[in-house]
This record gives structure tokens, C-alpha cells and sequence, in this order.
């Protein structure tokens, strides 16, 4: 925490106006690291950090889009394989804090956890109305073919899309990725080589770009603006939880650590199929044993598409009569993250096992 906080201190704030303009939104990019900002260094040909300050020379083209922006970067950038809660936690407060200032965001963020992170925005962002779009690259913005060009432009144009009425398009935290608009929590990174490095299986996409951008306003959280509640953000979260994936021959002792001894208060089982998992008696008694106890055991299916259904099989059923909650189709990042802030908020059993069982921001579908 003390060090991310400590770079959240001593960011830059660069100032990025494009004088060109007239009637613009305002859109702050915060910079987190990951492959979209290296570039190579001309001298040696390592890669480097790129120097976002230069957005509007490096990207003439930026100038063309109504918005006018301004750039945060911490420092030094992360790769996002060392992205904690802590970050989170600082990525929250920064919206928080310049909220009222931008119309919209655009996080860039390394493409490994992106949708970690995208999903536990997407939870801790409580009430938001103004769209705050991840994005990043496979290739080094510096890089001749990269692809974070195209994923930079088109995420600050989404993060400034008003409609006849002037509201924001997407008021939701979302994931722009080789020109798809995805909900943030939907999105799972399926691919270390493709340039589509993103999916949601389970949720149409928000928006398909082409030569325009189609946005798909039947599938985006509508915009709210008589919210009785303001925008605030939810800093406590419990990452006392831990995923469970099932496989053929996983041993009593093994579960029974992971699942008893290891004392945690939430549990992703990723199980087989449509939420099955075996029936040998030690199996479903261990379960049993955990939410006894009031662990929070989350089913999440395997397969990436398709959704837990406890009640077509009997390998199922015996799960639910466990007491276990239906993940339905979330993904597993969701999952892990909402059970962070869920338990949270350290509300009583029945109330937190009310907020597991239904969606709080689209993450599932019922
Ligand atoms: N390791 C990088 C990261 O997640 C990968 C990338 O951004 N493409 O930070």
C-alpha cells in the first residue's frame, strides 16, 4: 500500500489541451504501466518507458477527437502480474478524487490482469455514471505495429461519447480491446499471443468497431443520472479468499486445506461442466464442513462459456444443497473480486450471501 500510495503522490500531471478544439469532454488517462507504454529506446533498442506527456505529438491524430486530455502516470508504471489491492484501492481514489473534474476515464493498464482489475473497479465504483475505459496493448506502443495506437484512440473516444442528450454513451467501466467494447467484469484475457487478446463469452459486447463504432446501448448499464446515492468509492476490500479448481484425483487432504484449514472466509470452486463436482461422500462433507463454518463457496464453471446450472445434475445438486452459491456465468475474475468486496463490507451472513446471489453491476446474467 505505502508504496503505491507514494507514487500516486509524486505522479505527474501533464496537461495535454488541444488548442484546435471547440465543444470537447474532458477525459483523464490514467497510466498504470504494462506493454502499452514501452517504446524502444532509439540508442540501445530496449525497450523503455514511453513518455505519455507527448501524447498529442506521439498521436497527431489525437487532435481530431473532440476531447481535451489530461494525462496521470505513477510512478514507476507496474506490470500488471504485480497489481495488488492496494492498487486498486489507488486507482479508486484517483477517480474519486478527480471525478467531478472529467467527463470520463481511460486506464491504462498491462494486459495480464486487466480484467482483475476492470472487474474490481467495476464493484468498487459504487453509483458511477461516467465511463471509465481499461485498454492497453500486446505491442509496445512504441512499437511500429503495435496495437495500442488504435486501443488508445478509440478507448478516449468511447470515454467521450455523449449522446443527443449529452450523456455519457457508457457509463460503466468497460474493457476496449481490438475493436471490442466489453463490460469490464465480463472479460476474460484468453490469449498471450493474439492481438484479440480479450473475450467476454458470456455478455454481448458493448460496442463493435469498425469504421464507426457501434455501440450496442440495449447491453450498456443505462445512465442513471437520479441516482439517490452519489458516486463514492468502496476502499475495504478482503482478499481473504481463494480459488479452488477442481481435477480428476484432488485429494481430501489437499481440499481440506485449501477449503478448512487454510481459514479463509470466501471460496471460487471452479468446477466441471454446468457446476458439477463429484459425490463422493468426503467431497460434499468437506463442503458442507466450510459452509458450516460461514465460508462463502462460490460455483464457477470451467468452461469459459455457458453458465453453472446446480440443479441439472446430480453432481450439481449436491453442491447447492451444500449451501453453495451459483456463480451462473461469471467469470472467475468476477468472481474472485466480488467475493473481495463483498466481504468487504463485512455485513452480516445473510446479507452478504444476498449480495453474492444476485448481479450488482451486470456481472452475471440471471
Ligand atoms: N506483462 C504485461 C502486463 O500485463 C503484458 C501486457 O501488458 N501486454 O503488464
Amino acid at each position: 500500500m505505502a508504496n503505491f500510495a507514494y507514487l500516486c503522490k509524486d505522479m505527474w500531471c501533464i496537461k495535454a489541451h488541444n488548442p484546435s478544439a471547440m465543444k470537447r469532454s474532458s477525459i483523464l488517462i490514467i497510466y498504470t504501466g504494462g506493454t502499452i507504454g514501452m517504446k524502444t529506446d532509439e540508442a540501445t533498442g530496449a525497450l523503455v518507458p514511453f513518455d505519455f506527456s507527448g501524447i498529442y505529438e506521439e498521436f497527431p491524430s489525437l487532435k481530431r477527437l473532440k476531447v481535451d486530455l489530461e494525462v496521470l502516470t505513477i510512478k514507476p508504471p507496474i506490470d500488471s502480474s504485480n497489481v495488488s489491492v492496494e492498487n486498486w484501492v489507488d486507482m479508486a481514489r484517483l477517480i474519486r478524487d478527480n471525478y467531478s473534474k472529467y467527463d470520463g476515464f481511460v486506464v491504462l493498464h498491462g494486459t495480464d490482469t486487466m480484467s482483475y482489475s476492470a472487474a474490481a473497479l467495476s464493484f468498487m465504483l459504487e453509483n458511477l455514471a461516467k465511463p471509465v475505459i481499461f485498454t492497453g496493448s500486446q505491442i509496445p506502443i512504441g512499437i511500429l505495429r503495435t496495437d495500442g495506437r488504435e486501443n488508445l484512440i478509440t478507448a478516449i473516444e468511447i470515454a467521450g461519447a455523449r449522446n443527443e442528450e449529452g450523456n455519457p454513451i457508457v457509463p460503466e467501466v468497460a474493457l476496449y480491446f481490438q475493436n471490442k467494447l466489453m463490460r469490464g467484469n465480463r472479460t476474460t484475457k484468453h490469449s498471450a499471443e493474439a492481438l484479440n487478446a480479450f473475450a467476454s463469452f458470456n455478455y454481448h459486447a458493448l460496442a463493435d468497431v469498425g469504421v464507426s463504432i457501434q455501440y450496442n446501448t440495449q447491453y450498456i448499464a443505462p445512465y442513471a443520472p437520479d441516482f439517490s446515492d452519489e458516486f463514492r468509492i468502496s476502499e475495504s476490500l478482503c482478499n481473504d479468499v481463494i480459488v479452488v479448481k477442481l481435477f480428476p484425483g484432488i485429494r481430501p487432504s489437499t481440499l481440506r486445506a485449501m477449503l478448512i484449514d487454510s481459514g479463509v472466509r470466501g471460496v471460487v470452486l471452479e468446477t466441471y461442466g454446468a457446476g458439477n463436482a463429484p459425490t463422493s461422500e468426503w467431497f460434499v462433507e468437506l463442503v458442507k464442513e466450510a459452509v458450516t463454518k460461514g465460508v462463502i463457496v462460490v460455483n464457477v464453471s470451467q468452461c469459459k462459456d455457458g453458465a453453472v446450472q446446480m440443479h441439472l445434475y446430480e453432481t450439481g445438486l449436491a453442491l447447492q444443497e451444500a449451501g453453495v452459491v451459483s456463480g451462473h456465468d461469471m467469470t472467475i475474475e468476477a468472481a474472485v473480486t466480488k467475493l473481495m468486496y463483498v466481504l468487504g463490507k463485512n455485513l452480516p451472513l445473510s446479507e452478504t450471501l444476498n449480495l453474492m446471489r444476485r448481479p450488482l453491476r451486470g456481472e452475471f446474467t440471471l
